[in-house]
């Protein structure tokens, strides 16, 4: 039976006890990966300052880490080390050994088998179950990169800002930077043929749709050009926003999805379901280049990078806001890149600015095309920018252009 987990994840294994998963362990796993805990891992209630800091240590530079329980473990137990894997974004994987065969801990086993069901309501990731200890012997763990962990994807790049609907610009920028896109026909019969400068990848920064006069051709563009390897994309909030309506969700109407809305209800069933796929199967950012690239749509923080979790998936979207709204009525944001440090290089978008400026290793590439500013691209690994401006304003913004500000209590000279 093959397991396979992410590369980077918690595993824990949990075995009834005297069923000793020890064997199990150490064909599958390295001696310096694992942390073995005898009785309880909660003594006095409290988890042991050597197996806390042994997890925060691995998990924190981003290796697997693995917890070998001889018991159940309780609930609480359980618990906890979800989340200390959260608390380093990291995702939990349990692997439970209950061979149902084996005489000797056969009412341990039993036991454990009764709480499995509640550990699958658990945040795990996955649950995998070796009920004999033929299954246990024949096991086999694969580990598979994270789907943001995209190191081994190499440029050059053509990264793309907020495109929200300006389809014009979005043509005359790529044909700027060397790429042919051309849109024909009407209906079902609407394609797109594209052709990229030699070797070179577009990236869309997301924020595809919403407020703009062309949503679904900008869709179609990008859809096209990553199903034919020519691009990659990470999605935007507006994006996101879009996915829920099109799950049959409720939506608020505003900040420009009414336009997409009834941009879209004109087109066919077909192409709305391809929306909806291709939004639902986009990653939170790409780690690219070895590591020293990083694409998300609002940012995102050293720490979050090619991991996965709901907090990762939220900062990229969203960025770092404290969850309250301003005078506009819009969520309130602040300038994490004021705050960055990293050697990685951030390219982003979701705040529109002014101009695109460097700031700490990072770019907003979100030039307000659609508010009458520009739409912006990075070439890399060139760094050089370049940029076409809106034909017009096809919204009014909300708030000046311009970067949130610093997060209260940060002091630039600290
Ligand atoms: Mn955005």
């Amino acid at each position: 039976m093959k397991i396979t987990i992410p590369d980077f994840c918690l595993v824990v294994v949990i075995a009834a006890p005297g069923s000793g998963p020890s064997g199990f362990v150490r064909s599958q796993f390295g001696l310096s990966e694992v942390v073995s805990v005898e009785d309880g891992l909660l003594p006095g209630g409290v988890l042991p300052e050597s197996i806390e800091q042994f997890l925060d240590t691995r998990l924190q530079r981003r290796c697997l880490t693995v917890v070998e329980a001889r018991n159940a473990l309780q609930r609480d137990e359980r618990a906890m080390l979800i989340h200390i894997a959260k608390s380093h974004y990291a995702q939990t994987v349990a692997i439970v050994l209950a061979p149902e065969d084996d005489d000797q801990v056969v009412k341990q086993v039993q036991l454990l088998q009764r709480s499995l069901p509640q550990i699958s309501k658990e945040s795990f990731l996955d649950v995998h179950v070796l009920r004999s200890q033929e299954e246990i012997a024949n096991a086999c763990v694969e580990r598979v990169p994270t789907r943001t962990d995209n190191r081994g994807e190499h440029g050059p790049f053509d990264i793309i800002g907020d495109v929200h609907g300006c389809v014009d610009e979005l043509i005359g920028l790529m044909s700027k930077l060397g790429y042919t896109i051309e849109i024909t026909g009407g209906g079902r019969d609407r394609r797109v043929v594209s052709r990229t400068p030699a070797g070179r990848r577009a990236i869309f920064v997301g924020d595809l749709v919403d407020r703009g006069p062309a949503s679904p051709d900008v869709l179609r563009i990008v859809m096209h050009m990553v199903a034919q390897g020519q691009a990659l994309a990470v999605p935007g909030n507006h994006d996101v926003k879009l996915l829920r309506w099109l799950n049959g969700r409720n939506v608020k109407p505003g900040h420009g999805i009414a336009q997409t809305i009834s941009q879209l209800e004109v087109e066919q069933d077909e192409f709305r379901d391809e929306v909806r796929d291709f939004i639902d199967g986009l990653v939170s950012h790409l780690w690219l280049e070895n590591g020293r690239l990083t694409v998300a749509h609002a940012g995102i923080k050293e720490e979050m990078m090619g991991r996965v979790s709901g907090a990762v998936r939220e900062f990229c979207l969203y960025g770092e806001t404290s969850g309250e709204t301003d005078e506009f009525g819009l969520p309130i944001r602040y300038h994490w890149a004021a705050e960055y440090r990293g050697e990685t290089t951030i390219v982003y978008g979701h705040t529109p600015v002014p101009e695109a400026d460097w700031l700490n290793n990072t770019l907003c590439v979100d030039t307000g095309c659609v508010f009458g500013g520009k739409l912006t691209a990075l070439r890399w690994p060139e760094r050089q920018i370049v940029s076409i401006p809106a034909a017009r304003a096809y919204a009014t913004p909300i708030r000046p252009f311009a970067h949130p500000p610093l997060r209260p209590g940060y002091s630039p000279e600290a």
